[in-house]
């Protein structure tokens, strides 16, 4: 385990609920926080604090001699503008600034849509690497560039070390064919969190954070950095799933329903 505690944002949502039993578990220090209370029993070794992450003063409490600060809070799907602002570029700010003060290291749950009107490749070839151009597929897309962006800047200005990790489709298991390609197991998430924790030195770094799925439209990232390696995959749900598509927008672009809603572009 890390030997100072883990702060861990959006502790509540499904991916938080999970990472704070797996890592609870194996008797990692973790401070919770949520703006909803935590429906789970609290995992030993762990504390929560409701609270907002448009309040900073309250996040730089949470964040005092904290090592690393898991950031998976925010709003989670798009939404209209103003309901992005506050949690997901507010409380990035607030996450940013504890991080500086306590000397922490920013693992920030960034997200396939922040590069989500990419098209999907046909072919293995054209796999997109991580200095792909940003193409955010909406508000939600656009506040997690400006996420990875604002740990470009505090590593280059503050040696603020951080782990973007470019989150396809994590879930139980996929649901349709592009999560064939997308799907991100638990089990990988966990591994992942506890490498990027853990790695002796992070720098600014960007991970497509899906399994070691054959169909992935994704190619290089920093992964050997931190010394992670995905286990599972998503080739075996195939049978089952792999005839599930939607309408040709959403077939087109990796964002899937993402770039589809509130598209008005004419060709
Ligand atoms: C996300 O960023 C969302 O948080 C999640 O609910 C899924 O929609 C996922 O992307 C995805 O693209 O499948």
């Amino acid at each position: 385990a890390p030997t100072k505690p883990v702060l861990l944002t959006g502790a509540s949502g499904n991916l938080g609920r999970h990472l704070a039993k797996t890592l609870g578990d194996q008797g990692w220090r973790l401070r919770l926080t949520d703006i909803t209370p935590f429906p789970d029993p609290l995992p030993s070794g762990a504390s929560f604090v409701k609270a907002d992450i448009n309040d900073g003063v309250a996040l730089l409490r949470q964040a005092e001699g904290c090592g690393a600060i898991l950031h998976f809070g925010g709003v989670s799907v798009e939404r209209p503008f103003e309901e992005v602002l506050g949690p997901n570029l507010r409380g990035l700010y607030h996450v940013y600034e504890a991080a500086r003060r306590e000397g922490a290291r920013v693992i920030f749950a960034s997200s396939n849509h922040s590069i989500g009107f990419h098209e999907r490749p046909s072919g293995n070839a054209e796999r997109l690497d991580y200095d792909c151009a940003f193409r955010p597929d909406g508000y939600y897309g656009l506040s997690k560039a400006y996420g990875e962006l604002m740990g470009r800047m505090y590593w280059d200005k503050h040696g603020v070390e951080n782990v973007n990790l470019r989150i396809g489709s994590c879930f139980p298991k996929p649901v349709d064919r592009r999560m064939l390609s997308t799907w991100l197991s638990y089990a990988d998430l966990t591994r992942l969190c506890e490498r990027c924790v853990l790695a002796e030195r992070a720098g600014h770094a960007v991970i497509w954070a899906c399994s070691d799925n054959p169909a992935s439209y994704w190619g290089r990232d920093h992964r050997e950095r931190i010394g992670w390696a995905p286990q599972d995959s998503a080739e075996p749900y195939r049978a089952e799933v792999g005839h599930i598509t939607a309408d040709p927008i959403t077939e087109r672009y990796q964002g899937g329903g993402f770039p589809t809603m509130e598209y008005s572009r004419a060709t």
